[in-house]
């Protein structure tokens, strides 16, 4: 039976960024519903069960900064965590904190109109239900939506298909004759992963990628220990840094040292591992200057022949572009391409032409016979989740129609001009970071943009424009931009006395200008950035027809922390509040 429900907000999303919205906005006493269509808490986590996902965040930064006892008593076991114990975690979380009772899982966000006249979303779902919501906060996901090639033939095929991002839990992969298309950080892990489980494993690549060993191990008690002492200035740190991986980002130029030292920092890099830190703790000129890039690629480009015996595996596996991709890291991907059983086939020279019943069929017309195609092909990252589903703003306008006019944009990754009390978590123009510690930033400026809201804005008064609440700045926030406001009788839901009508919440949304100043800030922090030259789902140049833009704020962390907080003290710049 169709159903109607008047809530204060709707978290659309049970990852890493929901599940901490639902509870801040809980703490705030309000009536909060999360839906999801996965069938419980994890986000990420929930979907991406391959064989071998792992974080390629350290263990000790992916996760909560929030709850101090939990961090510090929760138990982990390696310096990198495998994919079902962060989805353990993330669940464990929900228990804790009693939040399964607010959620609803197996229930899609189909559509979402806003509605003027109320001051609310109208939000349709896959269970017929309605939700109407003051507020609308998405943390949908932005490496979520799954990317799956358009293969002829794709439905012919006689044995299993799937894609990294809805991995079947029952899949047996022993002795299997093994497909993987794609060697993204997904690929790299996968492969390394199957290797040796599975009869022959062929990896299909296009594009040779640069990765770095992990440098995973266990930890024992004294490190845990170091860290949990460590804790608050592990955040700070973080918080106040660029990439926020637990690292600081080097500014020594490549080429200010000797070609030995050089060689000696690499190895050495090498030798603690991780991607993030091979990239930005080495050096602080690889993701922007062309022979600094090209040093790093060639260390790289060593370490792979010095591993891979077979030499025409070896050419076939170096990269020769920059290394300005999400920097990989693995454990012992190359290696694996010393093993019997696995075959590297290079689609430059050989594409794929189709999937036929018995496998997958290339250019020079072999057909190699699988049981089991793996898709490893990435996602239609950032915004893919938002323009699938029909969300309107006001005036009718779509979010879909917005982003195909100007490209994938929003205020601070949170907000769109005409989408109001509408919030997205890890939207478009968002930090390039380790995501927890972006999520939580945005995540508590989305709950604060939500209490100033809750508090009322201005209403009219017998013709006269004034705040809604008594005191506009019981928290330090000076509220309301007087030109914001245009129709506040229409939200003014009073029953006033003496022509004083009481506070209604007020609406809060991005202002054109803004938006239009932040895109043009993403814009050009990336300008000289060597990963805009690259194809990848950074620029959003990964998925046929879709149009590459800027898609992240690669100013850093600190950097964003300190505009929201010049936003927060400078009375919402920016936003139009109503
Ligand atoms: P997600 O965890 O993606 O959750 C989004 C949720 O929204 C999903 O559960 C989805 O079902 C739901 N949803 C989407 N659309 C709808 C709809 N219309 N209706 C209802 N529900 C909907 N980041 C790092 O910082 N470090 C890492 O090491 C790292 N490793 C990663 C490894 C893999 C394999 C992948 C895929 C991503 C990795 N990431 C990593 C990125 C990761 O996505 C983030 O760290 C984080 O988990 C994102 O959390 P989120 O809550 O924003 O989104
Ligand atoms: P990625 O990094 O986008 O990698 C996808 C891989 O799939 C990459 O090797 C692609 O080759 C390949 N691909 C995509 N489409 C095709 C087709 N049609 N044919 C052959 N090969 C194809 O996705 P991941 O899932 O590995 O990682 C995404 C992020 O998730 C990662 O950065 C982490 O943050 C977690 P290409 O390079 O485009 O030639």
């Amino acid at each position: 039976m169709p159903e109607q429900q008047d809530l204060d907000a709707l978290v659309v999303g049970a990852g890493f960024g929901g599940i901490y919205q639902l509870k801040q906005l809980l703490d705030l006493n309000l009536n909060v519903k999360l839906i999801d269509i996965a069938e419980d808490a994890g986000g990420t986590w929930h979907w991406n069960r391959y064989p071998g996902a792992m974080s390629d965040t350290e263990s000790y930064l992916y996760r909560y900064s929030w709850d101090d006892d939990d961090l510090k008593s929760y138990p982990w076991h390696r310096t990198y965590l495998q994919g079902p114990e962060i989805l353990e975690y993330l669940q464990h979380v929900v228990t804790r904190w009693n939040l399964r009772q607010h959620m609803q899982f197996k229930t899609e966000l189909t559509g979402a109109r806003w509605d003027d006249a109320v001051g609310r979303w109208t939000v349709e779902t896959s269970t017929g239900q309605t939700f109407r919501p003051k507020y609308l906060v998405t943390a949908l996901g932005l490496l979520s939506r799954q990317n799956l090639p358009k293969i002829p033939g794709l439905d012919t095929f006689k044995g299993e298909l799937c894609h990294t991002a809805r991995w079947p839990q029952d899949l047996k992969l022993e002795g299997k004759r093994v497909g993987v298309i794609g060697n993204g950080s997904t690929g790299v892990q996968l492969i390394t992963a199957i290797a040796k489980q599975v009869k022959q494993l062929v990896c299909f690549q296009r594009t040779p990628q640069y990765s770095v060993p992990s440098g995973d191990k266990e930890i024992d008690e004294e490190y845990r220990k170091d860290l949990n002492e460590k804790y608050p200035e592990i955040w700070k740190q973080a918080k106040e840094s660029a990439f926020a991986f637990g690292f600081e980002e080097s500014s020594r130029p490549t080429f200010s040292v000797s070609d030995e030292e050089r060689d000696r920092i690499f190895e050495e890099a090498w030798q603690t591992g991780g991607g993030f830190r091979f990239m930005f703790e080495t050096f602080g000129d690889i993701s922007t200057d062309e022979a600094a890039n090209d040093a790093c690629a060639e260390f790289i480009r060593r370490k792979i022949r010095e591993t891979v015996k077979d030499p025409e595996t070896a050419r076939k596996l170096q990269p020769t572009d920059y290394h300005a991709r999400r920097p990989l890291c693995d454990s012992g991907y190359y290696q694996q391409f010393n093993r019997d059983n696995v075959d590297l086939i290079d689609l430059k020279e050989t594409p794929i032409t189709e999937i036929t019943p018995d496998g997958i069929k290339l250019s020079n017309g072999e057909v190699v016979e699988l049981d089991v195609i793996a898709f490893a092909t990435g996602f239609d990252a950032v915004d893919g989740n938002y323009t699938r589903v029909l969300i309107e703003g006001r005036d009718g306008h779509t979010l879909k129609d917005h982003w195909d006019e100007v490209g994938p944009t929003s205020y601070l990754g949170v907000s769109v001009p005409k989408f109001p009390n509408m919030f997205m978590i890890l939207g478009p123009n968002g930090p390039f970071t380790n995501l927890p510690p972006t999520i939580e930033t945005q995540v508590e400026f989305i709950t604060e943009l939500i209490s100033i809201a809750e508090k009322g804005g201005p209403v009219r008064i017998n013709g006269a424009v004034t705040n809604g609440h008594t005191n506009g700045s019981t928290n330090g926030h000076a509220h309301a931009e007087s030109n914001g406001y245009t129709n506040g009788d229409t939200h003014a839901e009073g029953n006033g006395t003496n022509g004083v009508k009481p506070a209604s919440p007020s609406l809060i949304e991005a202002s054109s200008e803004a938006e239009e100043e932040w895109t043009d800030t993403c814009d050009k922090l990336s300008a000289g950035s060597l990963f805009r030259k690259t194809d990848s789902w950074i620029f959003g140049s990964n998925v046929p027809g879709k149009k590459p833009a800027v898609m992240f704020y690669f100013g850093g962390l600190a950097n964003y922390r300190k505009v929201l907080g010049e936003v927060t003290e400078g009375g919402l710049k920016g936003f139009r509040q109503f």
